[in-house]
């Protein structure tokens, strides 16, 4: 089934239908993609990250836990195909895909979806809407990257901290200087490389082409980034799509704080789910430069508003006594866009 699953889209398949091998899995996924090719022309793919993705499901076997979801990012120019990042907007379309295969029984009215997400060992719920026990896909919920608007589909995250990286700040810092450059390492369910935009020469509001036609910039943050990898505990990452870069500025449009997301070569359209938390969480940390540039609301659920190059996604970050993230939540809402035989 081909889905948008909020500002992104891919191939969902149940995982019994595809190689049990990963070699072969990962062939077949190539193929059906059309990658390594910067047009993705023989393939379903869409020449983007953001339209190069997959999401594996199958039931779970989990206490509490509907469905299994494995996220694959395809590369599209290179033959690579990685699970080392996860993705909370594929994560939006898991749920209304697991009602439709019937691998989770949809009530009147709406049904509660809890997913264990492979790659980082979390679990999520998605509040999928079924009225008449049918998955319905239109409704009056907008958010931004996405025209129109369409059925919601609230997503709530717990324990997302250290998901990847072992530790909310692996390096056990607020901030790290690399090349001259102050940052925060950070996994609040995705790593993150948090940068001012202004260290890095540019004002942050730029737009997506400007920044991804500007070689010289992106070389010095990859720079950045090979050398955040192993201080993240994610090793080597010149083939992996993790750490995200994410480059902040002051917010302009009444949200905490701006942003512009490299995901991690190409300048995202939006900002990913789990990256809009983990930046949103690197707003509360004392000293650090999203810190120093955000406007952050006083109390204990924070709705903080990240700003992207076309809109705002809105996260809710709940801190407990000790002001530590223990929830964090977003609204995102799925499509469902083919049901059919893809060839590779
Ligand atoms: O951060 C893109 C997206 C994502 C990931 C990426 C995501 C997340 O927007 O949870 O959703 O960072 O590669 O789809």
């Amino acid at each position: 089934m081909w889905m948008r699953g909020g500002s992104s889209k891919g191939g969902y398949f149940l995982k019994g239908d595809l190689p049990a091998e990963t070699a072969a899995r990962d062939a077949f996924l190539l193929g059906v993609m059309g990658s390594p090719d910067p047009r993705q022309i023989d393939g379903m793919g869409g020449a983007d990250p953001l339209t190069s993705k997959v999401a594996v499901v199958s039931k779970s076997a989990r206490e509490g836990v509907d469905v299994d979801y494995l996220f694959l990012q395809v590369f599209v120019d290179q033959a690579i195909v990685t699970d080392a990042q996860n993705c909370g907007n594929i994560l939006a379309g898991v749920g209304p895909f697991a009602i439709e295969r019937g691998l989770v029984e949809a009530r009147d009215g709406e049904t509660r979806v809890a997913i264990f997400m492979e790659n980082t060992g979390q679990v999520a719920v998605a509040t999928v809407q079924t009225p008449g026990g049918k998955v319905a896909y239109s409704g009056d919920a907008a958010i931004s990257g996405v025209p129109g608007t369409a059925a919601p589909v609230p997503l709530a995250f717990r324990d997302t901290a250290g998901s990847s990286c072992g530790a909310l700040l692996p390096s056990g810092n607020g901030v790290d200087v690399i090349d001259g450059v102050e940052c925060t390492l950070i996994d609040n369910g995705m790593p993150c490389v948090i940068m001012r935009a202004s260290d890095l020469g540019i004002t942050g509001y730029e737009d997506r082409d400007t920044l991804d036609a500007d070689a010289a910039l992106k070389a010095r943050i990859e720079a950045i980034r090979l050398q955040a990898g192993p201080l993240m505990n994610l090793g080597d990452v010149r083939e992996k799509s993790v750490p995200k870069m994410t480059l902040v500025a002051p917010p302009q449009q009444g949200g905490a704080i701006s942003t512009r997301s490299l995901i991690p070569h190409r300048v995202h359209a939006t900002i990913g789910v789990l990256a809009a938390v983990s930046v949103a969480t690197a707003c509360l940390i004392k000293g650090s430069p999203a810190a120093a540039v955000a406007r952050v609301p006083e109390g204990r659920n924070l709705t903080l508003g990240v700003e992207h190059p076309t809109g705002v996604t809105e996260c809710v970050v709940t801190l407990d006594e000790q002001g530590q993230p223990v929830e964090a939540g977003m609204l995102r809402t799925a499509r469902k866009l083919m049901d059919g035989v893809v060839f590779a």
